[in-house]
């Protein structure tokens, strides 16, 4: 396996960065997870702007350009051979001390692309659907750390996760700040109810799957909506799912012991995932 790391590719025995490394020390980066499908990099450019977003908050100079950052991402899946992939970009704000000062970090960021394979959840669960539950810890506010920065502080994800893995579960709802539905803990949320497909309009990650989503809905005359959710309205709606990707588009079939709809994969999750799949096959940047 070939590593970009810093404009070159080592193996990965040899990818390696500083103990100092303040990315590793306080979390102190950002980072994108990217897919690939039989030679087509899906909404390449879009995740490389979000990566260059989430950079511009932390402050942390990626010495590369926007499109100098899309062709290391494509030049890495060649040099690994693969078609169908799945890419992380891991930008750090570099080596530093030991305080956390980012000033202290007078090196360059490092700029970290691994290309390989992902499975988040069992094939199975894309036919059966998936049940998940609502776990304690909220979702960031955005006015401590925006759920909006894909930065390598993924803690309050982390202990959701270990939430659901303690009560039996994969995946988890977190609340907002405000106890409204935010996201889960890697992937977005979207519900339907007579055939109006809603998703959280605050307090969530931006996610690429889910713009995806919209888009494809509203192209195809599904009505759409970005508003406020409650657990009420995920429990009660006629069909619910989640986006991401790495997961796709998962169906979910049960949430806090409660069944949605039928419990059983409804038939608007099920265009979308169809529609995805033709998306995701034909459009992206080909290599
Ligand atoms: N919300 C959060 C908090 C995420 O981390 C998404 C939504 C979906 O966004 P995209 O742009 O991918 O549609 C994500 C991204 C994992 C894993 O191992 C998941 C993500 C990122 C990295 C790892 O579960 N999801």
């Amino acid at each position: 396996m070939k590593i970009y790391l810093n404009g070159q590719f080592v193996e990965k025995h040899e990818a390696k960065v500083s103990v100092f490394d303040h990315g590793l020390l306080y979390g102190d980066g950002a980072f994108e997870g990217i897919r690939s499908y039989n030679s087509l990099v899906f909404k390449l450019k879009e995740h490389v702007a979000r990566l260059y977003e989430t950079a511009h908050t932390l402050m942390i100079k990626i010495p590369l350009t926007r499109q100098q950052m899309m062709n290391a991402v494509v030049d890495t899946l060649k040099a690994n051979n693969l078609k169908d992939a799945y890419i992380r970009v891991v930008v750090t704000r570099g080596e530093g001390d030991l305080g956390l000062d980012p000033r202290k970090c007078k090196g360059q960021a490092n700029i970290i692309i691994i290309a390989d394979k992902i499975t988040l959840y069992a094939k199975e669960l894309y036919n059966k659907g998936m049940e998940i539950i609502t776990v304690p810890t909220p979702r960031n506010s955005p006015e401590a750390i925006n759920p909006l920065l894909k930065s390598l502080n993924y803690l309050n994800n982390i202990l959701a996760k270990i939430e659901a893995n303690n009560a039996g579960y994969s995946e988890a709802i977190m609340l907002d700040h405000l106890g409204y539905v935010a996201e889960c803990t890697g992937d977005n949320i979207f519900i339907v109810k007579k055939g109006v497909l809603s998703t959280p309009s605050q307090g969530r990650l931006e996610g690429i799957t889910r713009d995806a989503v919209l888009a494809l809905a509203q192209k195809n005359k599904i009505e759409t909506k970005e508003c406020l959710i409650t657990r009420h309205e995920v429990y009660t709606a006629d069909e619910c799912f989640l986006t991401g990707t790495a997961a796709e588009i998962i169906p979910v079939v049960k949430v806090d012991g409660r069944v949605i709809g039928e419990g059983t994969p409804g038939p608007v999750t099920k265009k979308m995932m169809k529609m995805f799949h033709e998306t995701t096959a034909k459009d992206g940047v080909r290599y």
